[in-house]
């Protein structure tokens, strides 16, 4: 590991605290290094719509703790741009002679067209050396689903269901816990890590499910409703008044859908059922990632039947009965 990327290393993981807190904004993280490698400060972006992660490492040095040159590391291009917060390209431009900055270190570019190469052209054009690209594939991952809704136009998809051991992901009549309370866990998370999530007609009347969080840290996603015969009751617990719900009606095609929640700025979806609407998008091809967790001691022989993709060999965790698989498109 060369030494730069030991530093951008340093500012994922500090990225990473923000984890639940910044979307639709991406993590990001910052160092303060002098020429002897010293951190001297570091932040990150710890909120949406609060200060970005250059900000919080800078703010609190002054001139009398960079002795010598310093270079400031950071995971993801400055801003260039007024959002809810003022440029960071300018605030480090401003204050590049009072602490020395001589170089700045960018993980990866910003692909927020409001950025895109216009903050790494501000500082070079302040007289600071940039390096651009380091651990860039980290970088990108960290950030897939930011990456996602600039680079493609529309949220990254995850598919996420739970299955018996003959491929079963509930009865016809009734409901079936195929889930155990660790794993129930996860998939709490997983509602945390990603800003929507959705599910259709059938699983919102059979299962009445309300979709919250309340098993991690972080918000409720936004929940997703795709009924498009409009057989969901105003009564279901889909709409409880601890988030918000979209409810998308009618024949609306699953691009068309994926485009609108693009536009209300949603970053990432997690479609959690049922079998029909997991079928419909897994034919469309448009999704990123596939989770599926199997109780390996439960079988049903009827009901309905989950959809049928070749899973890994291995599982990449085991929770009592229960192993979770999953794979990237
Ligand atoms: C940075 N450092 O820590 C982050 C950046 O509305 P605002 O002002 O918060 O701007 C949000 C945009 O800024 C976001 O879409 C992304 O392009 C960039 N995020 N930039 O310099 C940071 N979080
Ligand atoms: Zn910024």
């Amino acid at each position: 590991m060369t030494k730069d990327e030991l530093y951008i290393k340093r500012c994922l993981e500090l990225a990473r605290q923000g984890q639940y807190y910044v979307a639709p904004n991406p993590m990001v993280g910052a160092v303060l290094a002098d020429r002897q490698g010293v951190i001297i400060s570091e932040g990150w972006h710890r909120r949406f719509g609060e200060a970005h992660a250059e900000v919080n490492c800078l703010s609190s040095v002054t001139a009398d703790m960079t002795a010598s040159a310093t270079t400031l590391y950071v995971s993801l291009e400055p801003c260039s741009h007024y959002g809810k917060t003022p440029p960071c390209a300018d605030m480090i431009a401003r204050r590049k002679e009072e602490l020395k900055i001589e170089r700045v270190v960018v993980g990866t570019e910003d692909p927020n067209p409001q950025v895109a190469g216009r903050g790494i052209r501000k500082l070079r054009e302040a007289g600071m050396e940039v390096t651009v690209g380091v651990s860039e594939n980290e970088c990108r991952e960290l950030n897939r689903r930011f990456f996602c809704l600039h680079g493609k136009q529309r949220p990254y998809v995850i598919l996420k269901w739970a299955q018996t051991a003959d491929g079963y992901m509930g009865a016809a009549d009734r409901r079936v816990v195929i889930s155990n309370i660790l794993t129930k866990q996860i998939v709490h998370r997983m509602r945390a890590e990603n800003m929507a999530i959705m599910v259709g007609t059938n699983t919102a009347v059979t299962d009445n499910p309300r979709l919250l969080n309340t098993h991690w840290s972080g918000r409720n996603p936004i929940r997703v409703l795709l009924d498009r015969k409009g057989r969901v009751p105003d009564t279901s617990r889909i709409f409880s008044p601890e988030a918000e719900t979209i409810v998308y009606r009618d024949n609306t095609e699953w691009s068309h859908v994926l485009a609108d929640l693009a536009e209300r700025g949603i970053h990432s979806v997690l479609v959690e059922g049922g079998a029909t609407l997991l079928n419909h998008i897994l034919a469309t091809g448009i999704y990123d990632e596939v989770h599926v967790e199997v109780n390996t001691e439960l079988t049903l022989r009827e009901g309905i039947k989950a959809p049928e993709v070749s899973l890994p060999a291995e599982p990449y965790e085991v929770i009592g009965q229960n192993k979770l698989y999953s794979y990237r498109v």
